[in-house]
């Protein structure tokens, strides 16, 4: 049944996780703005016809992608992440200048000019992924995760995937390999009430996605996604159990995807009351008025942060579109017929 959304709902206040210090605080914030503001930015050169391929913003999912990296450890365990989770990139160490170059096609690009999507891999950073077909990377994420088991690295994979994704035949599988061999995979599921154009009643038919754990036989929890400390606390416990030798789980995050599919999309079919409800719940407002509640930073320090990092992106724009595309036989290494 469609959801009513009633703006009147009050907003519950945020989880306090007990594990995170006020320096790790004001860093997650930076990383949460650093992901609006690259979001913000690519909006703007897709609509100047500068941006290659999709344009696919992660607005109103930045507690999900920078609470769940956050709670890894980022000097040895991995991350395979979907096509909306810029923020991932950025916690786990993501170049801007090098992104820029891949996003805007130039020479220099990871893809070598031939995406401009950000499917691309980069293992000194350890960022697998994103493999453009749904599904597609969980078993590639559960198969690392074995190889980890078997060397005896203590080493977690986090990956993430979304409502619509986790309905195609892969999730199913890599989910039932990655129990029964108890593998150190974490698996997110960023529910965003939408796949494209369609929304989520017609996308499934449980309650939640987090209680098909119960037929894979591991843990399985639902929790708010534009909760950033909560996102944090749950992630950061199964990356724990996984790390022991736990075996995976799977959380479900409930976001809302605040903009189209990708920019070409106007999201005429999404209702605007719920937009206005997720508006209200807007992660980055809210964990910044917590913050200054709390007195760990102050107004002023964000506006700051902000025009800082919105003019680190325009600067890089400057530096990326200095530089030529890459030549035109780059599109035909690597192809083999
Ligand atoms: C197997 C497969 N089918 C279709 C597509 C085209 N496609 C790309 S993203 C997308 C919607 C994905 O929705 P969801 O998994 O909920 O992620 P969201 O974009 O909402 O974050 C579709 C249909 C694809 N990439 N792979
Ligand atoms: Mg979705």
């Amino acid at each position: 049944m469609m959801q009513q959304y009633d703006l009147d709902e009050p907003v519950p206040p945020l989880h306090v996780s007990e594990l995170l210090s006020d320096d790790d605080r004001r860093a997650i914030v930076r990383f949460m703005i650093t992901a609006r503001e690259f979001d913000n930015a690519m909006i703007r050169l897709y609509r100047q016809g500068r941006a290659f391929g999709g344009v696919y913003s992660q607005i109103g999912n930045e507690a999900t992608s920078v609470g769940a990296s956050y709670a890894l450890d980022r000097t040895r365990d991995v991350i395979f992440p979907m096509h909306r989770d810029i923020g991932m990139h950025f916690v786990f160490g993501a170049d801007l200048d090098q992104l820029m170059l891949n996003f805007l096609a130039r020479q220099g690009s990871q893809m070598r000019g031939t995406d401009g999507t950000g499917h691309y891999a980069d293992p000194r950073l350890r960022i697998y992924g994103n493999i453009s077909h749904l599904a597609a990377m969980m078993p590639v994420a559960a198969g690392y995760a074995l190889a980890a088991k078997m060397k005896r690295e203590p080493i977690v994979v986090l990956t993430t995937i979304g409502d619509g994704g986790s309905n195609v035949g892969e999730f199913h599988e890599a989910m039932n390999f990655a129990a029964v061999q108890r593998v150190p995979l974490v698996v997110v599921i960023e529910n965003n009430q939408y796949a494209y154009s369609t929304p989520r009643e017609l996308e499934y038919a449980c309650e939640r996605l987090s209680d098909r754990a119960i037929g894979y036989g591991c843990p399985g929890v639902t929790i708010d996604g534009t909760d950033v400390e909560l996102v944090y606390d749950t992630v950061r416990s199964y990356v724990e159990r996984a790390r022991s030798g736990g075996g995976p789980a799977l959380v479900e995050t409930i976001t809302m995807r605040m903009r189209g599919h990708a920019e070409h999309d106007d999201f005429r079919y999404v209702p605007r009351q719920m937009l206005q409800y997720w508006e209200k719940r807007d992660p980055i407002a809210r964990y910044e008025a917590f913050l200054v509640e709390r007195g760990i930073v102050t107004r002023d320090e964000l506006d700051r942060w902000h025009a800082e990092i919105a003019r680190a992106m325009t600067d890089a724009i400057d530096r990326a579109l200095e530089r030529p595309f890459p030549p035109a036989e780059e599109a035909f290494r690597n192809v083999f017929v």
